[in-house]
């Protein structure tokens, strides 16, 4: 017991960074949406990772970026309050990026200790990362480490949670070590139809649909997943819908076929479209959706 180690990794980072992909990678399993698409992830997710007798809580955020949009302002105070609450922040920075979203983060003068992770070495060549390590010559007193990672690359992960265990202080589980994550399979079910609006969907509709599971009827050998998608105009619905619900068809074979695997039953789902007017501009809305928005928090960071 008195070796047991157990902290929480606030994974920070520029939209698009690869934060949801990190999450998805460290539990060999699809956790969190993933896009090629900006400003995927809403809400905090975690991601509950054993390594030797340590338990790692990483709790994926919101990409940083400023926006007047209410929901916006919501998905930053989300990733604000991860980092204070966290022992450890990731902060994750494609290879293939400028230093300025770090340059940005710390100038906030971050309180809690934190890591670089250059994100999607993949895409660059060995010299240019090499390059990109020696940028981050200037700042090494400010970070604990730099990894250089890519979702690519299995074996790296022993490495990276290897370097990770020396931040995190010794503490009992919070969790029971058989647990993946504490978001609730009607959440992760969520993500996955979002994921799937990202997917097929192009321009702001993404970004004006927001998605409820109504029902869940569990049986052994099948699971029956109702959901709503709400959008913010009439046009978005029919966007949706595509001609003959061929659009939503898609959406919803994509969101099955993801589900199935993770609990490895037979899904069926229906998903229905409704528009509720400018929902990402209202307080009252967002409050009911769960996505609302303490004004006070966000000015604090301003
Ligand atoms: N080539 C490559 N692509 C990656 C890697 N990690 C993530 N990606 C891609 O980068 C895109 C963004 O990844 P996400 O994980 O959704 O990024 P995010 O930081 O969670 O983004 P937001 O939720 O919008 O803040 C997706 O298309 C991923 O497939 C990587 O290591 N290599
Ligand atoms: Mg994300």
């Amino acid at each position: 017991m008195s070796e047991q180690k157990a902290g929480f990794i606030a994974v920070i980072g520029k939209p698009n960074a690869g934060k949801s992909s990190l999450l998805n990678w460290l539990l060999d399993e699809k956790i969190a949406m993933v896009s090629k698409k900006a400003n995927a992830t809403r809400k905090r997710t975690n991601a509950i990772v054993m390594h030797g007798l340590t338990q790692f809580i990483f709790i994926d955020t919101p990409g940083i970026h400023e926006s007047e949009r209410l929901l916006n302002k919501f998905m930053l105070e989300e990733t604000i309050k991860a980092m204070g609450d966290a022992d450890l922040i990731l902060f994750l920075l494609p290879a293939t990026d400028s230093l300025q979203s770090y340059k940005d983060f710390l100038s906030k003068e971050p309180k809690t200790p934190h890591v670089v992770l250059l994100t999607k070495c993949d895409k660059v060549t060995n010299k240019k990362l090499l390059e990109k390590l020696s940028e981050f010559e200037p700042y090494k007193s400010n970070f604990k480490t730099l990894i250089p990672i890519s979702v690519k690359h299995k074996n790296a992960k022993n490495y990276l949670l290897n370097e990770l265990q020396k931040f995190i202080p010794k503490h009992p589980y919070f969790y029971d070590p058989e647990l993946i994550s504490t978001q609730m399979m009607r959440e992760i079910y969520a993500e996955y139809i979002r994921e799937a609006v990202f997917e097929f969907v192009s321009d702001e509709v993404p970004y004006s649909s927001h998605v409820i599971i109504d029902k869940v009827e569990e049986s052994e050998k099948l699971d029956k997943v109702y959901a709503t998608i709400i959008v913010e105009k009439e046009n978005q619905k029919n966007i949706l819908i595509g001609q003959g619900g061929k659009t939503i068809k898609k959406i919803g074979i994509y969101a099955r076929e993801m589900m199935e695997k993770i609990v490895n039953k037979q899904i069926f789902i229906k998903i229905s479209v409704n528009c509720s007017r400018n929902w990402t501009k209202n307080e009252k809305i967002l409050t009911k959706l769960g996505l609302f928005v303490n004004k006070k928090a966000f000015f604090m960071i301003q």
